[in-house]
Parts: structure tokens; sequence; C-alpha cells
């Protein structure tokens, strides 16, 4: 058992615990000035709440590793409840060619060929939904519609079953915490919701010319393995919509609170990029993830022994009061980059470009037919054990 050294604060918190995940801020304040490095003894793991210690130990993968998994289950010692991600679980330099295969298939320029027609989708959404009704929840009307409008059209899922892909994206993010309620309620479908999800990243269950393509394509070129392309393909679907719909909902929610916001974005639209990564720091839909140590690693004074697990709270970091003026504040005047809501270094979300198009649509969509919006109703959040999310914000629109 491990002995905690004098200097190194101990916390009996516990963060997965219900009424932590509904208003994490409180836990995460008290993390942050408790010290640099927090023992959980619930868990015993160590904590990293401040931006400095989560931007070092993101960017440090030769020390902190990804692939005994960035949960908190070991993999030197449990079984993964599936396959190991070949890309969030995996180090250099396995890791790094199915990297290279995504970064150019999911990258700027090869978004440009969906550019246009993701902005024609968005504005046709946005345009039925004002049609029928000035009041409506931004996360199942807009936040979640719009990603499921494109996204798995774009990886070039064929068939039904797109209803599945919220589910098994909500038990993954709760699979990288502890064994609570939150992955209990999902394990009844585990079973179900991946034997679909395998299916779709079969080569002849995808369309011609989607992102899936893409993926075999680049095993056909020798570029991943026949054996890896299936795995990129699980990871895009895994990966990429619970996260955008998430952020997208942290962006209209923020927008709602925050009127004079909207207003400065409807005088400049080119703000709607800044505005999405902006809101990606305020809420962080990714909370959290773990390392583990590859050897006896000191960070923040202390030293974490080989083996052990540490956990970064990326949403703590984006609030840390040492790195950000005002970091409670949703403001576009501000410049968010550097920010740790993608993570950081060779990890960092490769499918950020791809976010920030399905934004970057959506808000330029709204903000040339909506004068000003408001919350309308009471907000709920939906409780994941990595996720920051929503089950409903309803509001009210006045039309431009
Ligand atoms: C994957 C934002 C986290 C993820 C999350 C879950 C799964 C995967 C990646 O990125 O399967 O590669």
């Amino acid at each position: 058992m491990f002995a905690p050294a004098p200097a190194l604060p101990v916390s009996d918190a516990d963060p997965f615990a219900l009424d932590v995940l509904q208003d994490p801020l409180p836990f995460q304040a008290d993390l942050r000035d408790a010290g640099p490095v927090v023992y959980l003894r619930r868990y015993d793991v160590f904590a990293l709440g401040r931006y400095e210690q989560v931007h070092a130990a993101l960017t440090d993968w030769q020390s902190f590793h990804s692939a005994a998994g960035v949960g908190l289950s070991n993999f030197r010692y449990e079984t993964p409840w599936r396959p190991p991600s070949i890309l969030l679980e995996a180090d250099p330099p396995h890791h790094d060619a199915p990297r290279a295969v995504l970064s150019k298939i999911l990258g700027p320029r090869a978004l440009q060929k969906l550019r246009a027609s993701w902005i024609r989708d968005a504005d046709i959404l946005v345009d039925q939904l004002l049609s029928n009704t000035t009041e409506f929840d931004v996360v199942t009307d807009l936040a979640a519609a719009f990603p499921l409008r494109v996204f798995p059209d774009a990886v070039g899922i064929s068939g039904t079953g797109r209803e599945n892909l919220l589910p098994y994206g909500d038990h993954a993010f709760n699979s990288f915490g502890p064994l609570n309620s939150l992955v209990e309620k999902g394990a009844p479908r585990v079973a179900e919701l991946s034997g679909w999800v395998n299916e779709q990243c079969a080569r002849d269950a995808l369309t011609g010319d989607g992102f899936g393509a893409q993926i075999w394509a680049a095993a056909d070129r020798g570029d991943i393995t026949y054996e890896q392309a299936p795995l990129a393909v699980r990871s895009l679907l895994t990966a990429g919509v619970d996260t955008t719909v998430n952020g997208l909902a942290a962006v209209l929610y923020a927008f709602a609170k925050h009127p004079e916001q909207w207003a400065r974005l409807r005088e400049n639209r080119t703000l709607a990029r800044t505005a999405f990564d902006e809101a990606v720091r305020w809420e962080s839909p990714v909370q959290t993830f773990f390392r583990t140590a590859t050897s006896d690693t000191e960070i923040g004074g202390t030293v974490i022994p080989d083996g052990r697990k540490i956990l970064m709270f990326l949403g703590a970091a984006n609030r840390d009061p040492r790195r950000w003026d005002n970091p409670d504040v949703f403001d576009l005047d501000r410049n968010p980059s550097g920010h740790v809501g993608y993570g950081m270094g060779i990890h960092q979300c490769v499918g950020q470009h791809v976010a920030r198009l399905e934004s970057e649509a959506l808000l330029t969509a709204l903000a040339s037919r909506v004068e000003s919006l408001e919350i309308a109703g009471p907000v709920r959040r939906h409780l994941n054990n990595t996720l920051r999310s929503w089950e409903s914000v309803p509001v009210r629109v006045r039309l431009a």
C-alpha cells in the first residue's frame, strides 16, 4: 500500500460522485487550491487540477503514457471492456501511423470539401426549426441534431442504427471512470451497441467516399495495417459524436447565458470560431483523462511511482485562475488558445477541425436568423463520468 508523503495533500472527495458531476466547479477549485498534486484516497490515484501540471503531464508522453488506458482502469492489471483504441490508448511508435492517417483525413485541407455542404445542411436545419417555433431545446434540436445529420454521412455509415451512436459514446466515456452507477446503467446494452458499432467499421459496410473508406484506402497503401483499419473507424464513431454534441451544446448554452456575447457575434461573424474554442475552454466537454507513470516520475514536487495512475482535470486547468483572467467568464475578447479542452501534445484531438467546422456552420446559420436568445425553462444536465453533458437547455429566440 502506498504511504503518502507528509507534504502531499490527501483528499477523500469523489470526483465521480453524482453530486460532484452535477456541479464540478467547487470540487475543482478545492483541488487546485490544495496543491499541484493531490492524492485521491478513494481511487488511489494522483490528481492534477492546475493548468501548469495538467499541461506538463499531457505533453510528457514518455513519462505519462496512454497504453495502460486513459481511464481509471489500469491495463497492466485489468482487461479493458473492449479492444483498446489504437489512437487514444496507444503510445509511440504504434500510435503514430494511425494518427498520421487520421490527421490527414480529418485535416483542414481535406475538410474544405465538406464545408459548403455542411453550411447548407446547417441552414436547412435551422430554417426548418425556426419555421415551426421560436421555443426549442438547443440540445436535442440543434446540438444533437446537426452532428447526427452530417457526421455519420461523412464517415460513410450506410444503414440504419444511427440512434446507437450517442448511447455507445455515452457508455465509452462513462467507462473511463470508476465502476459506478453510470457504468452499471450502460452495461445491459454494451454487447448490442458494440456489435452494431463494430459492424459499421467493416469495409463493405461503409460508403465509397467517406472518412471510413479513406481509412481503408490508407490500409491498401500500407500506411496502416488491415487489422488497424476497423479500429481507426471505431475511433471516429466513439470520439466523434458525443464530444461534438456536447461542445455545440456548450457554445449554445454559453450564448443563451451571455446575450451581450451573442450581440458581438452578430456584429462580427468571424468570431464564430473563437466562440467555439472559448466554449470548449469554458465548459470542457471532456473533463478528465488519466495517464500512467512509466517509471518513478516527479511532477509538482511529488514522485508518482511507476505504474500508478494520474488523473488530469482538463476542466479545472481550463478555469485555473493561475493561468486565466476571470476564468469563469465566457468572453469572446479572450484568446482561448492554449486551453487543454482538446488535450495537448501528441494525442491532442485529431478531430478538432471537424468539430470547429460543425460549430462554424451551425453558429453562422443561427447568427443570420436569430436576433437574441434566452433560457426559457429549467436547464438539465446529463451526468457522465467524463463528459460535461446536457439533457436539456430550453431557449426562446427572437428572430432577426
Ligand atoms: C477512441 C476525446 C477522446 C476518444 C474518446 C473515446 C474513444 C476514442 C477516442 O477521444 O476510440 O479512439
